[in-house]
């Protein structure tokens, strides 16, 4: 009975650390939604792969409004190096501005600035 007890009580002390650790991760989740310009499904997959770098759950970007919704790590990156992922492969978001060569080097259909229609 004793070794029992005993038994229960090592399983106990061996869960509190992982029951922490889960909490500490749930409260470092965070979401952030901020607009991305673009135009068609191109720009859509672009976008979205540029937005998961490391830390990045989950991002989306919906093509009629231009709002990516993304869920990140706190505790791994911030929300700012999100924005500058996809500025980087040439889509400006509301806080920062598209890398212009990256821009340049765009398909004509994604060229959100040169007066394209949304398709
Ligand atoms: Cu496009």
């Amino acid at each position: 009975m004793k070794t029992y007890k005993n038994i229960i009580y090592t399983l106990f002390l061996v869960a509190i650390p992982f029951l922490a650790n889960a909490q500490k991760k749930e409260k470092s989740i965070a979401t952030c939604e901020f607009t991305v310009e673009g135009v068609c499904e191109m720009c859509k997959e672009r976008i979205e792969e540029a937005a998961l770098i490391r830390g990045v759950k989950m991002a989306e970007w919906d093509q009629p409004t231009g709002v990516l919704k993304a869920v990140y790590r706190k505790d791994k990156i911030s929300e700012r190096e999100i924005h500058e992922a996809i500025a980087a492969v040439g889509h400006a978001t509301d806080q920062v501005p598209a890398n212009e060569a990256a821009y340049d080097k765009l398909p004509k259909c994604c060229a959100y600035n040169d007066g394209v229609d949304k398709h």
